[in-house]
């Protein structure tokens, strides 16, 4: 069986439970809490991942996995039902472009969340704050402008790693309002989050 190293509060394992669920596969992992930080590494799987990070994916027949883009590829190619979430042909760059999006918005909301949740008051910088505010804004800008076309084809890959970047930042960036200027993003987002898989995942 195959362990999956988790957390409900994470974006990142979030990807790969929908991925899981999406493709029928759930079963086939079994789940081991883990909680840390960079500045504590708490019950991280620092023997399974070195960089102490989740989500990470023992197997019983290969090395461990990390991080989620690995795992939810490595997965996908296990997949025998579901949607192809890596499509063939020239989509595929798109898609992962569009995943790599979903990705750095997470990466600098994190940022923002373990500046402001991990450091002394007076040691927080506000202009990196800021500064890792601009890279989301300009992201989901991108996505209002550019992406709403594939962000309503066919299931895949890039769709659920932005549902899971919006999800986050509606846990933990509340106050910024992402929604204001990005009408569009908005309601696909009240689609998307209709999924089973999204409903069975909420960030806690
Ligand atoms: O950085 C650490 O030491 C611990 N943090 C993590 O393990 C976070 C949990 S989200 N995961 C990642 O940073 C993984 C990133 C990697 N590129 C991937 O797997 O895609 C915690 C969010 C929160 O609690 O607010």
């Amino acid at each position: 069986m195959m362990v999956l190293h988790h957390s409900p509060t994470s974006p990142y394992v979030r990807k790969v439970m929908i991925l899981l669920m999406e493709s029928g596969m759930s079963d086939q992992v079994e789940l081991s809490a883990a909680m840390g930080t960079p500045v504590d590494p708490g019950t991280m799987p620092i023997g399974a991942n070195p960089l102490g990070k989740i989500p990470a994916l023992e197997r019983p027949d290969g090395c461990t996995l990390y991080d989620s883009r690995v795992i939810t590829r490595y997965l996908a190619t296990l997949a025998t039902d579901g949607p192809a979430f890596y499509p063939d042909g020239p989509r595929l760059w798109e898609v992962l472009t569009l995943e790599a999006t979903a990705d750095g918005i997470l990466d600098a909301a994190i940022l923002m969340r373990y500046e402001t949740a991990l450091r002394p008051e007076a040691a927080q910088s506000s202009a990196w704050i800021e500064g890792q505010w601009s890279k989301v804004d300009r992201a989901l800008d991108t996505l209002e402008a550019r992406w709403m076309g594939h962000l309503s084809g066919p299931l895949c890959i890039g769709q659920i790693a932005v549902g899971c970047a919006l999800g986050y930042l509606d846990f933990r960036h509340d106050a910024r309002n992402w929604r204001a200027t990005r009408p569009s993003l908005t309601d696909w987002y009240e689609r998307f989050s209709q999924r089973p898989s999204m409903q069975a995942t909420p960030p806690a």
